[in-house]
């Protein structure tokens, strides 16, 4: 009786794998000169120039992602000059947004902000004492951290991203796999975070909770920082924004315009101080 592995069969065998292998590796060369070619263009734009790596802009708001939102947003009330890359939005972690300054990486909105402080000299928060900005932090991560789920939680699983969706230009095909993808993807990782295992009236509770909180910590003031906006202005601009323009007609957006108007007046001081070209930015612009 023949082997199973006769002569043929060997042979055949490693054709295949060859012609895999040769199929990887040209892959992984396309790729490297690729990244080569863009690290190329990147470092072109000059010395100390930020380059924001970020999703394509939208149809109401400059961005989809509320953490590239705070980092535009910082770099313009700060002064930095940048520019934007919509090619490449995700980075070495993974996640968007993400900068390259000097041929130097930095990911997470966070630590992008940190960093930018420091090489540029940013002063805008100095002005308060270690009481207020531990508040101000306290803000901050209600903003990033817990808002930011429950808006993504109903716009990308609950709603299933079609009210999302009329916010932005994507492609048809893009339109017809985004929610597809991300409505299951959504879930899994909500159920993991927490807030995934709650219902969506309960979902719901918690936003108006959030949305409470932040109407009370800004009363009468115009920003988060008092009389002129603070680095955590961008991280709180960036969530609002997604319930002020990034849901249309919902229930979300309506907690910002109508249950706590002193959010939406916030987002439109926020927008015409730091983004008077708003309009200009927008896909397609007005
Ligand atoms: N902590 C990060 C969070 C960034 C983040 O979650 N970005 C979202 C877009 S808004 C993302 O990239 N999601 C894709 C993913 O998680 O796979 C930051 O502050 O930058």
């Amino acid at each position: 009786m023949e082997e199973w592995w006769t002569r043929e069969w060997l042979r055949h065998t490693s054709a295949i794998l060859t012609a895999v292998s040769a199929v990887l590796l040209a892959g992984k060369v396309v790729s490297n000169w690729r990244q080569r070619r863009l690290r190329q263009e990147w470092e072109s734009i000059g010395h100390d120039v930020v380059l924001l790596h970020q999703f394509r802009r939208g149809k109401y708001c400059p961005n989809l992602g509320p953490y590239a939102l705070k980092v535009e947003t910082f770099l313009r009330m700060a002064a930095i000059k940048y520019k934007v890359d919509t090619k490449t939005p995700f980075g070495p972690k993974g996640k968007c947004p993400w900068i390259t300054i000097n041929g130097e990486d930095v990911a997470d909105s966070e630590f992008i902000l940190e960093y930018l402080t420091k090489r540029f000299n940013v002063k805008i928060d100095n002005r308060f004492g270690q009481q207020k900005a531990a508040s101000l932090e306290a803000v901050r991560v209600l903003a990033d951290e817990h808002l930011f789920w429950c808006v993504v939680v109903w716009r990308y699983w609950l709603d299933g991203a079609v009210t999302f969706l009329k916010t932005q230009g994507f492609k048809p095909l893009l339109k017809l796999v985004f929610p597809l993808f991300l409505k299951y993807g959504m879930r899994r990782r909500a159920r993991h975070q927490g807030i995934g295992v709650h219902s969506p009236d309960e979902i719901y509770h918690i936003c108006k909770k959030d949305c409470n909180t932040l109407a009370g910590f800004l009363g009468e003031e115009d920003f988060f920082g008092g009389e002129e906006p603070c680095t955590v202005d961008c991280a709180v601009f960036g969530q609002l924004a997604q319930l002020m323009w990034n849901a249309p007609g919902s229930r979300y957006e309506a907690l910002v315009t109508d249950v706590y108007p002193s959010l939406a007046r916030y987002c439109l001081r926020m927008k015409e101080r730091v983004f008077p070209d708003w309009d200009q930015l927008l896909d397609p612009p007005q």
